[in-house]
């Protein structure tokens, strides 16, 4: 069965053996067989550089080249926990990297691809730090940084993050209609495909008055991960 597939938000990290495995065992398995996997952003739960030796990773990008060698295309788009994924990584995996937004062609049919953090409009707050830490010159200054100092200060952020998160209303982090429309509008399509919001989800809606999707995989978990696998009939979530 020609199938192509898209995930989001594993969050790998070499202290969940568990959840590096499902991943390995998920791109020997489905992901092999498959015409592509795309990877909408958070493959890893933070991203310092692509200098961090760490053997899992290490691990992970053997698996992601064995699975490119054999044919089958990775798309890897960045989320707002590895932004900082850069060429070295694209090489050595011969993975591609992807723009947020991405527009592609699946078996005839328009998609827009996104992380989802930049739909979630009303999290200024966010939308604020996202800008500064895209900013070239910083992110160039920040990867200069011993691995020590990155893995300190991103400690830092994360545990303000936590704070946020846990405090802040759940609207205000989810997308907003405005920002799914703008972002379809723009581009001219009605399938958009995303994470981020870990809520799984077909959603129908209508832009310049036709019905399109918004189609939201899931976060890996121990217990689920849900993914989407579209083919010539369309899209379906399957939790593996
Ligand atoms: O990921 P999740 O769902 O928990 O939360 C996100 C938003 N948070 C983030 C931050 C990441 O979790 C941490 C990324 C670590 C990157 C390390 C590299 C750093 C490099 C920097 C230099 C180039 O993305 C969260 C959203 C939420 O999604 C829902 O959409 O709300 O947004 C925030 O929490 C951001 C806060 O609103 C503002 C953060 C201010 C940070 C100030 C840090 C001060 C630390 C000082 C260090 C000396
Ligand atoms: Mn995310």
């Amino acid at each position: 069965m020609s199938e192509t597939l898209f995930i989001a938000d594993l969050h790998l990290t070499p202290t969940q053996p568990l959840m590096y495995h499902r991943f390995l065992s998920f791109l020997d398995t489905r992901v092999r067989k498959s015409d592509a996997l795309y990877i909408l952003g958070d493959l890893f739960d933070v991203w310092l550089g692509d200098d961090d030796d760490d053997p899992v990773y290490q691990k992970i990008k053997s698996a992601l080249y064995e699975i490119t060698r054999c044919g089958v295309p990775i798309f890897i788009m960045r989320g707002n926990r590895d932004f900082l994924l850069g060429i070295d990584f694209a090489q050595t995996t011969a993975c591609q990297l992807i723009d947020d937004p991405s527009v592609i062609t699946v078996y005839g049919t328009k998609y827009v691809l996104t992380h989802g953090d930049t739909l979630c409009t009303e999290d200024t707050r966010y939308l604020d730090f996202r800008q500064r830490v895209h900013l070239p010159w910083l992110q160039k200054l920040f990867l200069l940084q011993p691995l020590f100092l990155r893995r300190f200060l991103a400690r830092k952020i994360r545990a303000n993050s936590q704070i946020k998160t846990q405090t802040t209303a759940k609207t205000i982090m989810d997308v907003t209609s405005e920002g799914v429309s703008s972002v379809l509008e723009t581009q001219n399509a009605y399938h958009l495909i995303h994470g981020h919001t870990h809520q799984p989800a077909i959603h129908r809606l209508t832009v310049n008055g036709q019905t399109a999707y918004r189609f939201v995989v899931g976060d890996w978990r121990e217990d689920s991960a849900i993914i989407l696998s579209c083919t010539h009939d369309g899209c379906q979530l399957i939790d593996l």
